[in-house]
């Protein structure tokens, strides 16, 4: 690992998410995680980072995530997105299928969607996709496997997102496994040309619920293709403009 990249990780490894975050609606700090939704029906709720990420620069962030104790009475998952909606900080989706996601543009998103809704596609067991623009809804049918992962098993999992815009590739791994991967020009097919981007979580329960959160474990950027952004982020006092 360059030692840029591991400084940076050092860094802010130590850093709760308290002051990092604005958050939305439901969500609220929970000793060194934040909570997005509690176990409670028809919940939503949302994470910002304060630091915008530029999309020119490579960059890995790793999470621990919990999506609840119940299966069968469980909903809806969470996402993890990258957005410059013009709602900028206060964009939030809406809740229930839409995960807090739905609607949020332009934007691209890892959803962990742990409930069934037939008019989105989705399986019977819980899944992890990539997503743009706020849409959640899977063109075709997902194949159905016979014994599907249960993500809301009272467990934190561990999840990594890296983007390398040499390649413009996504990888997202969960529990130390590629669950997805994808190649796009983020930037110019997502982004209309502008590389600073919000990061941050969405979550939402419906009729069904559970308590949903994540805890940072690591950041790491590798700062010296652009050695300004990180620096203005790092001393941002709050949501950049
Ligand atoms: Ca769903
Ligand atoms: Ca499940």
């Amino acid at each position: 690992m360059p030692r840029t990249l591991l400084t940076l990780g050092l860094l802010l490894a130590g850093l709760t998410g308290r002051a990092q975050y604005v958050t939305l609606l439901d969500a609220a700090p929970m000793g060194d995680c934040i909570r997005l939704t509690p176990d409670e029906p028809y919940r939503e709720g949302i994470a910002y980072s304060t630091a915008r990420l530029d999309l020119r620069n490579p960059f890995e962030v790793e999470f621990d995530i919990y999506l609840g104790d119940k299966d069968d009475l469980g909903a809806d998952g969470i996402t993890f997105v990258l957005h410059n909606d013009p709602r900028g900080f206060a964009a939030a989706g809406f809740f229930g299928e839409g995960m807090g996601y739905g609607n949020i543009a332009p934007s691209v998103a890892v959803e962990f969607d742990t409930y069934q809704n037939y008019t989105r596609n989705d399986p019977a067991h819980d899944h992890v996709a990539l997503l743009v623009n706020g849409a959640n809804a899977h063109p075709d049918p997902w194949p159905e496997q016979a014994a599907g992962p249960n993500l809301e098993d009272d467990r934190l999992h561990s999840f990594r997102f890296r983007w390398n815009p040499a390649d413009q590739r996504i990888l997202v791994h969960l529990d130390g496994r590629v669950v997805c991967e994808g190649k796009k020009d983020l930037i110019n097919a997502v982004f209309d040309g502008n590389p600073s981007v919000i990061w941050g979580f969405t979550a939402s329960t419906g009729r069904k619920h559970n308590l949903q959160y994540f805890c940072l474990k690591r950041l790491a950027i590798n700062s010296n293709s652009a050695p300004n952004s990180f620096a203005a982020d790092k001393s941002a006092q709050g949501p950049a403009k």
